[in-house]
């Protein structure tokens, strides 16, 4: 009896500490929430630290990328990717000397008027700007270099529309109703129509 006493004994110690150990193992697991690991791995990547070193890495206005600001370098050498002869400035960001997130026309004049004595490009606002053709309102569809909507634009909409087909040289200054999306279609030419002889309605700022 003793000796079957004494294995009853050791099992009931063994299955103990079998359970102790297993009660340590659930103690363990429960205290690593499965939220804390994903919470780690987001702040190793956070993005905030991307945004900033991006940032930190501009220079809005030294388009050439040579480290001076705002010369006669930057300004052809924007002009030449607008017109799509050159390709795009290896730092987006630094074509977009006012800062509004587009680049455009607007950014060159703004170069050209720094190097008169204008106010220098502004300092990270956008880290990735985008390129457009479109300056500030719709409605110039000829580019004409002095942005007026007149009768040659509603020319330059009726001939892409229904006679020569011709694609348009910066089809978001034909999107005159603001529904880019749906194309550029006799709304458009309406919204223009109404802007030039009706109800002299403003157009859309250029998106
Ligand atoms: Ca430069
Ligand atoms: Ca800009
Ligand atoms: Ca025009």
């Amino acid at each position: 009896m003793d000796s079957k006493c004494a294995r009853i004994s050791i099992v009931v110690v063994l299955m103990s500490a079998a359970l102790a150990t297993v009660a340590v193992s659930s103690t363990v697991d429960k205290s690593i929430p499965s939220d804390t690991a994903r919470i780690v791995t987001v702040t190793s990547t956070a993005s905030p630290v991307a945004l900033a070193d991006t940032c930190l890495g501009q220079l809005p206005g030294d388009v050439n990328g040579n480290t001076i600001i705002g010369e006669i370098g930057d300004a052809n050498r924007l002009l030449l990717y607008l017109a799509g002869i050159e390709p795009a400035p290896t730092r987006l960001s630094n074509a977009d000397p006012n800062g509004d997130c587009r680049i455009n026309y607007q950014d060159y004049y703004y170069i050209r008027n720094y190097m008169s004595g204008g106010p220098a490009p502004v300092t990270c606002t956008c880290v990735e700007p985008k390129k457009t053709c479109c300056v500030e309102w719709t409605g110039n569809v000829d580019k004409d270099p002095e942005e007026r909507v007149d009768i040659s634009d509603l020319s330059a909409l009726i001939d892409h529309l229904f006679i020569s087909l011709t694609p348009l040289t910066c089809p978001q200054e034909a999107d005159c109703d603001g529904q880019l999306k749906e194309g550029i279609s006799i709304s458009d030419l309406s919204a223009m129509i109404a802007n030039l002889f009706i109800s002299f309605a403003p157009l859309p700022e250029c998106r």
